[in-house]
């Protein structure tokens, strides 16, 4: 948020977008970035890995209790192919705007033009994870990103894409 954080604070939301391993697997992480890319939307953080069981379980911490927390964990841990794309964007209420980008959780549910709505069909696997509150946001970046993964770089555009 270089720059330009005193003066319009909210711009400096952030939130964690994460392409599950099925969307990984379904190719759908260029479709993604592209998405959130051309949006507008400030990519500050990107990296594939294989996410272990204890992120997975602190990510997910309040489905404990879920029937379904078992097959999920599994989901998003399984298998040597398994990888995922993490992305952390900055912008003007960018936790609300990419909730809507993603859709409802249930795919079924979701809405075309959404990134479920367009590619998925059901809510075991649902392609995207997006962070549902500034807060949870923040944490969710803590746990996925290390502080010196996330680069601090000034855009061009902000009297294009904000009034500021
Ligand atoms: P969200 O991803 O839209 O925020 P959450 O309620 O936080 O939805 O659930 C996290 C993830 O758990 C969902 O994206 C989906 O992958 C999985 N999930 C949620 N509800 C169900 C269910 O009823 N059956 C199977 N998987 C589910
Ligand atoms: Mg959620």
């Amino acid at each position: 948020c270089l720059g330009y954080s005193s003066a319009a604070p909210e711009i400096c939301e952030r939130t964690l977008i994460a392409v599950k391993p099925d969307g990984v697997q379904r190719r759908m992480v260029g479709e993604v970035i592209k998405r959130f890319e051309q949006r507008g939307f400030k990519l500050v953080g990107i990296k594939m890995l294989q996410a272990s069981e204890a992120v997975l379980s602190k990510h997910y911490h309040d489905l404990q209790k879920k029937p379904f927390y078992p097959a999920l964990i599994r989901y998003m841990a399984s298998g040597p192919v398994v990888a995922m794309g993490s992305m952390v964007w900055e912008g003007h209420n960018v936790v609300r705007s990419s909730r809507l980008m993603v859709g409802e959780t249930d795919s079924s549910q979701a809405k075309p033009g959404t990134v479920r709505g367009d590619f998925s069909v059901h809510i075991s696997r649902n392609i995207i994870h997006a962070s549902d509150s500034v807060e949870v946001a923040e944490k969710e970046i803590g746990l996925w990103f290390h502080t010196a993964e996330l680069i601090t770089w000034e855009t061009n555009d902000h009297s294009d894409l904000y009034q500021v």
